[in-house]
């Protein structure tokens, strides 16, 4: 689900006033803003992978402090596809996130994933209720949901107030932009180190999962290239 922030109250009093957006703050605060959430669900017996991907090649800002907490609304073992990720990925490269024929695919070509050294994958289960955190250049994926058991995600996106986004948002919600912990920022900090341009999303974003699972890329070419 995209926008939980915009379908019941309850999600924006979650992302702005809960303990997640305070952990936010001692990662990257003490002034943060919120971006953007999505409910992530796994369905049980065969709910899709989420393959290899970057996050900040969908949304550049001018930093890259953004970063992903994730809650699981229900306890999550090893077989519902709990969050992996490749530590110190975040100080590598950005891949590409579009495939040879320059469509937008939103993960890395079977060729780059190969190159990741499965073996260093951190799995990040947990029982209901426990949070994961990916920076926006951590290499992450999901396995296949095959357990008898959904795996509803909640994830809530935030930065530090000062990295500001310049492309269009691709999940833009009536929340994006607040502050949620601390003031404005009057100055962007800008990180010299490049990012991919998405395509351009205002004229609509289908999801992560459309995307990846190609239900959706005929209508996602970029406008630059
Ligand atoms: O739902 C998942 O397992 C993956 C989440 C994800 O890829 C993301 O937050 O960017």
């Amino acid at each position: 689900m995209t926008r939980p922030v915009d379908q019941h109250p309850t999600y924006g009093e979650f992302a702005a006033q809960s303990q997640v957006a305070d952990i936010a703050a001692d990662l990257v605060g003490p002034d943060v803003t919120f971006h953007h959430s999505t409910l992530n669900f796994t369905w049980a017996r065969g709910g899709a992978e989420v393959k290899w991907h970057q996050d900040i090649q969908a949304w550049p800002h001018t930093n890259y402090s953004p970063l992903t907490i994730g809650t699981y609304l229900y306890d999550c073992g090893m077989d519902q596809g709990p969050l992996g990720v490749l530590p110190g990925s975040h100080d590598g490269e950005l891949y590409d996130l579009y495939d040879d024929e320059r469509r937008w695919v939103g993960s890395l070509s079977d060729a780059d994933a190969a190159t990741i050294p499965a073996d260093r994958t951190v799995y990040l289960p947990g029982p209901a209720g426990s949070i994961t955190i990916h920076n926006c250049r951590l290499l992450h994926h999901s396995a296949a949901n095959h357990s008898d058991i959904g795996r509803p995600l909640l994830l809530n996106v935030y930065s530090a107030a000062d990295a500001m986004p310049y492309t269009p948002d691709p999940l833009d919600s009536s929340h994006a932009g607040e502050i949620v912990r601390g003031t404005p920022a009057t100055w962007a900090r800008h990180d010299p180190r490049p990012c991919l341009i998405p395509p351009d999303w205002s004229g609509g974003y289908s999801g992560l999962f459309a995307l990846q699972q190609k239900e959706d890329r005929a209508r996602t070419v970029p406008t630059q290239q």
